[in-house]
């Protein structure tokens, strides 16, 4: 396998060394195959918002598999599913299951070229909303950490396409609109978890949606990570902010391989079978994936759960920031709820530009003074650490723990 991973930041190559095989994970916890158990703060990237392992999920993928794995054919479990994603997110009366994240992005520029028949895209610097041509131009997350500003293989014919702006800066992006007429859509992470967590300055995302209203461009809000992550309604909830498209993943899938996008009925009809843009999949909608999704998104229902993920992430940020403080370390933390991100500076992290700033030598040192103490965090600067329902206040003092010890090592 290309760098021994089937994804490449879980190479190490943002932090250096050599990645950890995981053999078993449970709670808050992995554990490699040496044995050694980690408090685990990556959690897939985002799914695992109940912990690893949990049980009533393992029960039920046990119970639905006895009854076959994909039928390739409708079934109950992708209504019910459907039916709690459009009973969450505000925007969707309509949605379309797949089986990644990228799947759900790529489909939905598709759709907003296809209904507007414009072919422009504006995307945001630093974002990253996998690894569709389209999109692979300056991306943020992996792409960003390889150095790689956009990827070989995408044709100039298609990448000139797709034109980038810098995060939390309303004036470049009317400057684009006014010189380009033809913007299908504007794809943005309304909370950006892929340069590292960066929230949206106040008014910015409104700008965006009266903006591409007003030139006749889709606004589609990439919630694969904060779906169901910063409410359960995710970005667009908590910042009160109506995209014309959603595209979802990570947490719907509860840890099996689910994305979805959706919209007005009047904008999804126009997906194959009922409208002329194609789009399809082999396992979307499948059993297996349906019902850990479905275990998920129920249990995500009770609300306390959030304010529960807010308390834990504030303790843990402000023990982090305090360790590094105490340690004469310069960090900065940017968190929603319970995503967040340590950046190894001391200016303010809005946009790519004071992201790239940050000290990624030192995060790595710090990265693995962590994982000796026992915490695996992000393998990379530009990525966003998540908490469990399962990280107990216990857990998280442990952490805290960790990183004075870590902090004073780095000084
Ligand atoms: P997937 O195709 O990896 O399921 O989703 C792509 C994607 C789309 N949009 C957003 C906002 C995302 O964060 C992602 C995937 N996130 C990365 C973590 N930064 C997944 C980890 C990886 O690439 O291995």
């Amino acid at each position: 396998m290309p760098g021994g991973v089937n994804s490449p930041v879980r190479a190490f190559r943002g932090v250096g060394g050599t990645p950890l095989f995981i053999r078993s994970a449970a709670g808050p916890t992995i554990t490699d195959v040496a044995g050694r158990t980690y408090i685990d703060y990556v959690g897939s990237w985002g799914p695992m918002i109940l912990g690893h392992a949990d049980a009533e999920i393992l029960a039920a993928l046990a119970a639905v598999a006895a009854s076959g794995t994909s039928f390739g054919a409708p079934n109950e479990l992708e209504v019910e599913l459907a039916e709690e994603i459009v009973a969450a997110v505000p925007s969707i009366e309509m949605v379309r299951m797949v089986n990644s994240g990228t799947e759900a992005t790529m489909s939905a520029i598709r759709l907003a070229r296809g209904v507007t028949g414009r072919d422009k895209l504006v995307k945001f610097a630093g974002c990253y909303h996998g690894h569709a041509d389209s999109l692979l131009v300056k991306a943020g997350s992996g792409v960003a950490t390889l150095g790689l500003p956009d990827s070989p293989g995408v044709p100039a014919s298609l990448a000139q396409h797709t034109l980038t702006v810098p995060f939390n800066d309303p004036a470049a992006l009317a400057e684009v609109f006014a010189e380009h007429p033809d913007i299908a859509a504007v794809i943005i992470e309304p909370v950006v978890g892929n340069m590292g967590c960066v929230p949206p300055q106040a008014g910015f995302l409104e700008f965006v949606r009266e903006l591409t209203a007003k030139h006749g461009a889709l606004l589609i809000f990439d919630e694969v990570m904060t779906g169901f992550r910063v409410a359960r309604g995710g970005a667009q909830e908590r910042y009160r902010i109506s995209p014309d498209i959603t595209c979802l993943g990570k947490i719907i899938g509860g840890g099996l391989p689910v994305g979805a996008y959706g919209g007005s009925r009047d904008l999804m009809r126009n997906i194959a079978p009922t409208g002329p843009i194609y789009q399809a999949g082999t396992l979307s909608g499948n059993p297996l994936a349906m019902t850990a999704g479905l275990v998920t998104l129920r249990r995500l229902k009770d609300r306390s759960v959030y304010e529960t993920l807010e308390q834990r992430s504030a303790l843990l940020c402000e023990g982090l920031a305090r360790a590094a403080e105490a340690a004469g370390i310069k960090t900065i933390t940017n968190r929603v709820g319970s995503m967040w991100t340590s950046f190894f500076t001391d200016v303010p992290v809005t946009n790519w530009e004071t992201a790239n700033l940050s000290n990624r030598e030192l995060y790595g040192k710090f990265f693995h003074a962590m994982l000796a103490e026992g915490v695996y965090l992000a393998p990379s600067q530009f990525e966003a650490g998540f908490v469990s329902i399962t990280h107990t206040v216990a857990i998280i003092d442990k952490t805290i723990e960790a990183a004075r010890r870590a902090f004073n090592a780095l000084a």
